[in-house]
């Protein structure tokens, strides 16, 4: 079966989406994809460095690479979140191709101003900059550098909301509003649910929302930041600094996730020629995760004794529950999909539901780790990076890179190889392994050097990191040689 062919709401509206809107999205996704390979070089060797055993790197330079791969991964996590977002969304309503290509030139000088100020400057704060550590270097980087990296984020920052800015009139200008866009007439009006209501306005509705509060804060913890580093008399309260940096952390890498599951929900559909609409549970569950991605945010906080307990407690309750209503909806809706559907396994369904399943058993480890009792042993173990990984390469990354699969099929179901995604799939999955084993064995994050004992691990993960890098290129490699001659009606 052909793609055009296909069930789908977005094909009456496609006249919104023109060839520059997709030969943009090819660009944000070959820049995407280049960077993500890059970063896992870096990942590879800060894993090898840990083993000791393929590789020697002196701690300072651990700390740079282990900042840029933070830094570079989410950033370029949110670009390609984006990116999948963006697309989309232009076939429903009309979206401006020059606001999209002024944030990615942003986006660009971010990027160097984030890259000059690590591998030039030294900083090697840890992405998450977390206060007063950019200011306190024992010299060895300067004010300037972390100045530079804080005004890097800044810049990244507006890029994104630039675009946000123009979704949201686009939404409100065919919709009425976003709370239209997330369907809340349909959910608590009198209204019957309109099923061809777009899933991805629903989806993008609630990622602008969050979103753009996510980075707002951001962007004031960061100029907080950018105050104390040049005049050290303005000294904010630490942990209110910490609460505005993991709100906009958490919020804005969740969103990212988010924003690439729009990818599911749109091409899933083609392949099992089943159409995935919204209805009363999907727009609820939408409408719960817009509050509680935002509200979750303190279980990054429940080892400061300062915060009071009432607040971790609802910290670690909402984080039960956080991840729920869009996962039961997504995971439960695409199952009942794929069942029975006679779907055509290739590339890009098995990375798309591959990225489900990462998606949902990368909860797991977070749940765990949500629970204060554990959170007390595991928090500083690499257990965390565990679990983030788990979402990040093994959901996240897929959708993305099943997305990208989609628009070079040129309209062909089922002929791309799967082998390169048994290769990724596999290594990802050790790599999350030795970060997930280290953690229960009280492994701390964040260390430069680890202790003999524990150094096999790190050689596991290096080994395992390697393939996912050789999946990722077997994946994506034929995807950017396809990439430049990908067609809008093949693509449709
Ligand atoms: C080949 C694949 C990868 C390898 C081998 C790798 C390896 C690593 C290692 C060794 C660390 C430091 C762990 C520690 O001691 O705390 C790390 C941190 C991190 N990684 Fe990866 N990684 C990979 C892919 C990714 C991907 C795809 C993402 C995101 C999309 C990502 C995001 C991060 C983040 C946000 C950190 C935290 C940095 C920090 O603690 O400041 N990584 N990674
Ligand atoms: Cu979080």
């Amino acid at each position: 079966m052909s793609i055009t062919e296909a069930t789908s709401n977005s094909v009456e509206d496609s006249n919104t989406h023109t060839k520059n809107h997709l030969n943009l999205v090819k660009l944000y996704l070959a820049i995407g994809i280049l960077v993500y390979a890059l970063m896992m070089i870096a990942g590879v060797a800060l894993r090898a460095a840990q083993g000791a055993s393929y590789l020697d790197m002196n701690p300072q330079l651990f700390y740079q690479i282990m900042t840029l791969h933070g830094a570079g991964m989410v950033g370029v996590t949110g670009l390609a979140g984006l990116a999948v977002n963006w697309y989309f969304l232009s076939r429903h309503v009309l979206l401006s191709t020059k606001i999209f290509l002024s944030a990615l030139l942003l986006s660009l000088i971010a990027v160097a101003m984030i890259i000059g100020s690590i591998l030039i400057g030294k900083f090697a704060a840890g992405w998450t900059f977390l206060y007063p550590l950019p200011a306190k270097s024992l010299g060895i980087w300067s004010i300037a550098s972390a100045v530079t990296f804080a005004a890097g984020l800044l810049v990244l920052g507006v890029a994104f909301l630039l675009v946000y800015l123009d979704m949201a009139i686009a939404i409100s200008k065919k919709y009425g509003n976003l709370t239209r866009g997330l369907g809340l007439h349909m959910l608590f009006g009198r209204a019957p649910v309109d099923t061809s209501h777009p899933t991805t306005v629903v989806a993008s509705s609630m990622v602008i929302i969050v979103n753009v509060a996510g980075i707002a804060v951001g962007a004031v913890v960061l100029i907080m930041t950018i105050a104390n580093l040049i005049s050290p008399a303005i000294a904010p309260d630490a942990l209110l600094m910490k609460h505005l940096i993991y709100f906009f952390g958490h919020v804005f890498i969740n969103a990212s996730i988010y924003s690439a599951i729009t990818a599911v929900y749109e091409i899933l559909p083609k392949y099992t020629r089943r159409p995935w609409t919204v209805s009363k549970p999907f727009l609820a569950a939408w409408f719960a995760a817009t509050f509680m991605v935002m509200a979750v945010y303190p279980h990054h906080l429940l080892m400061d004794f300062a915060m009071p307990p009432w607040a971790a407690i609802a910290g670690q309750i909402i984080s039960y529950t956080s991840g729920i209503p869009v996962l039961v909806v997504t995971a439960f809706g695409g199952l009942t999909l794929v069942y029975r559907s006679g779907i055509r396994w290739d590339a890009c369904s098995s990375l798309l539901v591959l990225g489900l399943f990462g998606w949902a058993a990368g909860v797991v480890p977070a749940v765990i780790d949500g629970m204060i009792r554990v959170n007390m042993v595991m928090h500083n173990t690499l257990w965390v990076p565990g679990h983030f990984h788990f979402y990040l390469i093994l959901g996240m990354l897929p959708m993305v890179l099943g997305f990208a699969a989609y628009l070079t099929t040129n309209g062909e179901q089922g002929k791309s190889n799967k082998i390169p995604v048994y290769i990724y799939a596999a290594g990802g999955i050790t790599l999350c392994m030795s970060f997930l084993v280290s953690g229960s064995l009280s492994i701390p994050r964040r260390f430069a050097v680890h202790q003999e004992s524990w150094q096999w691990l790190g050689n596991v993960g290096a080994i395992a990191g390697t393939t996912v890098l050789v999946g990722t290129l077997l994946i994506a490699l034929p995807i950017l040689f396809r990439l430049p001659g990908a067609t809008l009606s093949a693509a449709r």
